[in-house]
């Protein structure tokens, strides 16, 4: 047994704030590090984390992981939602960090074993117009990339969600104002859903086939609008549709479904698998990709996994710039040992991020790996840390052009 002996909870801000949960216990050296970054709502978790579950977790059995996640989700009382998701992950992941190191095993080798060598991940190409987007792509392709993320501006717009590529989501400049107000966009589904289909066209008509090409429409499209821009994405096979309607119309995805063959993918603002279960058990998706840091961590997404099997679904985790390397191993480790695994999205950290989180998991040949480190392969710098500061960030936002909010 290894008595927890502190829950250490790390704001850091090395290019874009991340969370770090850090488990210590009272074996000598042996500690778990955990990924509970909300972009844009950090401090509403680290709180969560040092007022309320730190102090109920000293001196418990770190085994215990099962007991541990469900005292904390049904504990409360209040369950749920991204802040106490989010804080849960945070614990889940440092514990199977630590259950990896006493076991001496990788976590994948926990979770039952590789299912496969390496994870195929796909990377963002954006770009102004839709030549700049297929130099995006081709630039992909030569890096090995099987599968890429296509965005286009949107005429008219003032800011598209997704064109500045992967860059986009591993800097503090996206929706770092100095703290004060979100940058503000705005955004018109009919030139949206102009331009999109005009973007596929110009990709399969330049890059051909050799490419599977994801889009994700951000949550932005009514459900009769998604349906629209499905139906005519058709010709173009995409791998999948991400997110085309805003995650509080699941009843709407019905629609979707009856009118378009364009693989559909959701998840990313899901928060458990009693969310996602109307999506799996009638197959209203076919990637689901919730957020492993958002949805109470590993034990969580083997749970959504698993359930997503039985009706032939398979996953895409979300994997943005803005949950951090110990995250994305997390990811990785849970995609090599599933049997429904789909694709992964990835980022590339900058420097500044894998010096104080060393560990991500590498690319190569169009896939991610994980090493047989024990545990979850990751680490924290701590001195490093503090030399980055948190930095109050927020997201963007968007508005219609008549001013109305609408969603980012
Ligand atoms: C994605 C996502 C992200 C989100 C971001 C919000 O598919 O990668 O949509 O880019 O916008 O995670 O914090
Ligand atoms: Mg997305």
């Amino acid at each position: 047994m290894a008595k927890i002996t502190e829950v250490r909870v790390i704001v850091t801000c090395p290019g874009r704030n991340y969370v770090v949960v850090k488990i210590l216990t009272d074996e000598p050296g042996l500690y778990g590090v955990g990924d509970a970054t909300l972009n844009g709502r950090e401090l509403a978790v680290a709180s969560a984390l040092t007022e309320h579950i730190a102090p109920l977790l000293v001196g418990r059995d770190a085994d215990g992981i099962e007991d541990i996640w469900q005292f904390l989700y049904r504990g409360p009382y209040w369950r749920g939602g991204p802040i106490q998701m989010t804080a849960l992950a945070g614990i889940d992941m440092a514990l199977w960090d630590i259950k990896g190191k006493r076991a001496n095993l990788p976590l994948y080798s926990l979770l039952g074993g590789r299912t496969r060598e390496g994870a195929l991940c796909y990377t963002h190409a954006g770009g102004r117009d839709t030549v700049e987007c297929e130099d995006a792509v081709r630039r992909a392709m030569s890096q090995g990339f099987a599968v890429v993320r296509a965005q286009v501006a949107v005429p008219g717009a003032t800011a598209t969600y997704g064109i500045q590529g992967a860059a986009e989501a591993t800097t503090a400049q996206w929706g770092a104002t100095g703290g004060l107000t979100p940058i503000e966009g705005n955004w018109e589904p009919l030139q949206y859903l102009r331009v999109v289909p005009r973007l596929l066209e110009h990709l399969r008509s330049t890059v051909g086939d050799a490419v599977e090409i994801i889009h994700d429409a951000h949550q932005r499209l009514t459900p009769q609008e998604a349906a629209r821009l499905g139906k005519e994405l058709e010709p173009y096979h995409l791998f999948f549709l991400e997110d085309p309607i805003r995650p509080e119309w699941k009843d709407g995805l019905r629609l979707v479904r009856q009118h378009t063959t364009t693989p559909i993918a959701l998840g990313e603002l899901l928060h458990s698998r009693y969310d996602c279960l109307p999506l799996l058990t009638e197959q209203l998706v076919d990637f689901i990709r919730c957020d492993i840091s958002h949805i109470g961590g590993v034990s969580e997404a083997r749970r959504i996994a698993t359930i997503a099997e039985v009706f032939g679904i398979r996953t895409a985790w979300h994997g943005p710039g803005d949950i951090s390397p110990i995250a994305h191993a997390a990811n990785v480790h849970v995609d090599v040992s599933i049997p429904n695994f789909g694709v992964q999205e990835m980022v590339h950290f900058p420097p500044a991020v894998r010096e104080v989180l060393p560990g991500a998991p590498e690319y190569r040949d169009g896939r991610l790996w994980v090493t047989d480190a024990p545990g979850l392969g990751c680490d924290i710098d701590e001195e490093a840390a503090k030399r980055y500061p948190y930095a109050r960030a927020y997201l963007p936002v968007c508005r219609r052009a008549d001013g109305a909010m609408h969603d980012w």
